[in-house]
């Protein structure tokens, strides 16, 4: 008998994960705890980021166990893997108008929010909570002041405007798919990424494919028909574009054998860059396209018989220029041109530079994995140092840490660090571990608080390894207020790199109103590190405020604020925010070994001193 549940397609990790944020929003809508609400969006969180697809692990039969997805939700997938339908979020959507969870959308608005307008108002969307406040009517409601009407206009206005450029994690997903569905097409050679995605620009606009085939017609042929693709706007002999579902534009080019080097320069531009490019072309008597160099005469028509010039490698085209191989990340016409030119490009910082990471959370606060599993991931990523920071006790939302909590974590930290060192000397370390061994270093997210004091006392902050120090309440505040914060952690002996300076989101919140100027020279003047932050929702500093500091003397941390163990390729985006920086690898600090790491953290007291 033909089974019609078997031709149901099974749901993605990604669907899956999109209907637990909604469950965890509809129960914050309902008023639920917010320990229950927060534990569904952490589960969806996980479950959209597993590597494995659950649905088909599940009808397999053998679930596994992820970090952050306890027995119920467990149960949920299964009904959702073996059905396709969960009664428990029918119930729910039955219960809370899906116009409801929208409003969770604007800034400012949480949970308790939403309720007080859908009883008091009968509020029950998006268009009627912007009538009712046009209208004025928000602030007859008890809680609601006038002042928070227009902070609530605000709020709907700037998700109208809000640009939707894509952010790191979101291109580098999209770019492996495609890259992994159209490399198998036959004919296909080469397929490399172009663009802003290239340049590693902080948020990007379209994708942009280069393509090298014998067979143009099947490339494109796959290309307008993935699965994804929702709209084709153009299709030819050698080039197409497509707009994905719910996603970006992906513009892609197929290159003729054996000429890339042009192609590449043009299609990564920036077109600043590339416009420089051309007019040192001009002066030598070229034309620079994507096609190659054509010689041109004085009144810069094409000679004829026409004379192309094609290289297949970048760097063989900016040879012809006289010039050095340019990194992508520095083509934004910042200066790059001018430091070919006089052979003093920096040697940026790689990856590889990176000898361990110094923000990182675990479960003992915001995180969704054990301090060991940081720990063994870290190792396992050869590592020679990751800082374990959770945060400290203000940040109750965050469940940082009491004092008594601080103690039994050190305990917990020298423990796996005495595993460590025995399987060092056994020889039972993962390979990767390098030569000066790994050491998880106990650290913190230092919470800098409102009255620009600091978390804990100076005894107990003296027994940290390294002392990471943010501020995330009172953001408000003036310039001035808020520049004393950040100079009052600088100027402690213990703190040793100020996490995410400006406090921003990507696309999202603004900067921190700080006076930058007086924080990169007392920074440098203490020998405080600033981070680049390596989550592509904050990028923070951003690579023009780095290469200010830089400039200004300042040392640099590359982090990943890890607050699961996927989240160390956070590392990989502040690596290319820094190139993009133009930082070398001396103004980083987590280049060094371990023992100049904390050797530089003891000297803190005596840089102090020295400089009064
Ligand atoms: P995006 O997509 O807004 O994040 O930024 P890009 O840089 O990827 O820009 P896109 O996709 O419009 O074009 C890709 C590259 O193609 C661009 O970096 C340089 C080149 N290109 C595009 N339009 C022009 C142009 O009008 N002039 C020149 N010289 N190059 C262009
Ligand atoms: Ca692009
Ligand atoms: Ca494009
Ligand atoms: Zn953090």
């Amino acid at each position: 008998m033909p089974d019609a549940e078997a031709d149901r397609p099974l749901l993605s990790n990604a669907a899956l994960a999109a209907i637990f944020h909604e469950i965890g929003d509809m129960l914050e809508v309902k008023g639920e705890l917010v320990f229950k609400t927060v534990a569904y969006h952490r589960a969806a969180d996980a479950i959209g980021h597993y590597p494995v697809e659950l649905s088909r692990a599940y009808e397999e039969g053998n679930p596994p166990k992820i970090a952050g997805v306890g027995q119920a939700i467990s149960d949920k997938i299964a009904e959702l893997a073996r059905t396709g339908h969960l009664a428990f979020y029918d119930r729910l959507a039955a219960e809370v108008p899906a116009g409801l969870i929208g409003l969770l959308r604007v800034p400012g608005v949480g949970p308790k929010t939403v309720r007080i307008l859908s009883e008091s108002l009968g509020i029950a969307d998006l268009d009627g909570l912007r009538a009712a406040a046009q209208g004025g009517r928000l602030r007859t409601v008890k809680g609601l002041s006038e002042k928070a009407e227009a902070s609530i206009l605000a709020g709907i206005a700037s998700l109208d405007t809000r640009p939707d450029r894509l952010l790191m994690g979101e291109a580098d997903e999209i770019i492996e798919g495609l890259v992994a569905e159209l490399g198998s097409v036959p004919g296909v050679t080469r397929l490399e990424p172009a663009g802003s995605y290239r340049r590693r620009r902080e948020t990007i606009g379209d994708l942009d494919l280069l393509a090298e085939t014998t067979d143009a017609g099947a490339l494109v042929e796959r290309f307008t028909t993935l699965p994804g693709v929702e709209r084709v706007l153009g299709a030819g002999g050698h080039k197409a574009a497509i707009v994905l579902a719910g996603g970006p534009q992906v513009d892609l080019m197929i290159m003729p054998p054996g000429e890339a080097g042009t192609y590449m320069v043009h299609f990564t531009g920036s077109t600043d860059h590339t416009i420089r490019l051309r007019a040192i072309a001009r002066d030598r008597g070229w034309s620079l396209s994507e096609k190659g160099f054509l010689r041109i005469d004085e009144d810069g028509a094409a000679v004829s018989p026409a004379e192309l010039r094609t290289f297949p490698t970048e760097t063989e085209a900016y040879a012809f220029l006289d010039l050095p191989f340019i990194e992508p990340e520095l083509r934004e016409d910042r200066g790059e041109i001018e430091a070919a030119l006089a052979g003093s490009l920096p040697r940026l910082v790689n990856r590889a530079d990176l000898r361990g990471d110094l923000h990182s959370h675990s479960d003992w606060s915001d995180g969704v994995h054990s301090i060991e599993q940081m720990a063994e991931a870290a190792r396992a990523r050869g590592h020679a140092y990751q800082v374990l920071t959770d945060h400290t006790r203000s940040l109750a939302i965050a469940r940082g840490l009491t004092p008594d909590r601080v103690r039994l974590q050190r305990a917990v930290v020298a423990e796996l660090n005495a595993r460590f060192a025995r399987e060092e000397v056994d020889g039972t370390a993962p390979p990767a571990t390098p030569a000066e061994g790994f050491r998880l270093l106990h650290g913190c997210e230092l919470e800098i608080r409102s009255d620009a004091t600091l978390d804990y006392d100076d005894e107990l902050l003296s027994q940290y390894d390294v002392v990471v120090a943010s501020l995330h309440v009172g953001r408000s505040q003036p310039r001035e207020q808020l520049t004393r914060r950040v100079l009052a952690a600088i100027r402690s002996p213990h703190v040793d790199v100020i996490a995410h300076p400006a406090g921003r989101k990507v696309q999202g919140r603004d900067d921190l109103d700080l006076d930058w100027d007086l924080i990169f020279a007392e920074a440098a003047r203490t020998g405080t590190a600033l981070e680049m932050n390596g989550s592509d929702h904050r990028l923070d500093l951003t690579d023009q405020r780095a290469r200010r500091a830089v400039a200004a003397g300042c040392l640099l941390s590359l982090d990943s604020d890890a607050h699961r163990i996927e989240e160390f390729r956070h590392l990989e985006w502040a690596v290319s925010q820094a190139r993009r920086a133009w930082v070398e690898p001396a103004a980083v600090l987590n280049t060094r070994t371990r023992a100049d790491l904390l050797g530089w953290v003891a000297a803190k007291s005596d840089r102090l001193a020295a400089h009064g």
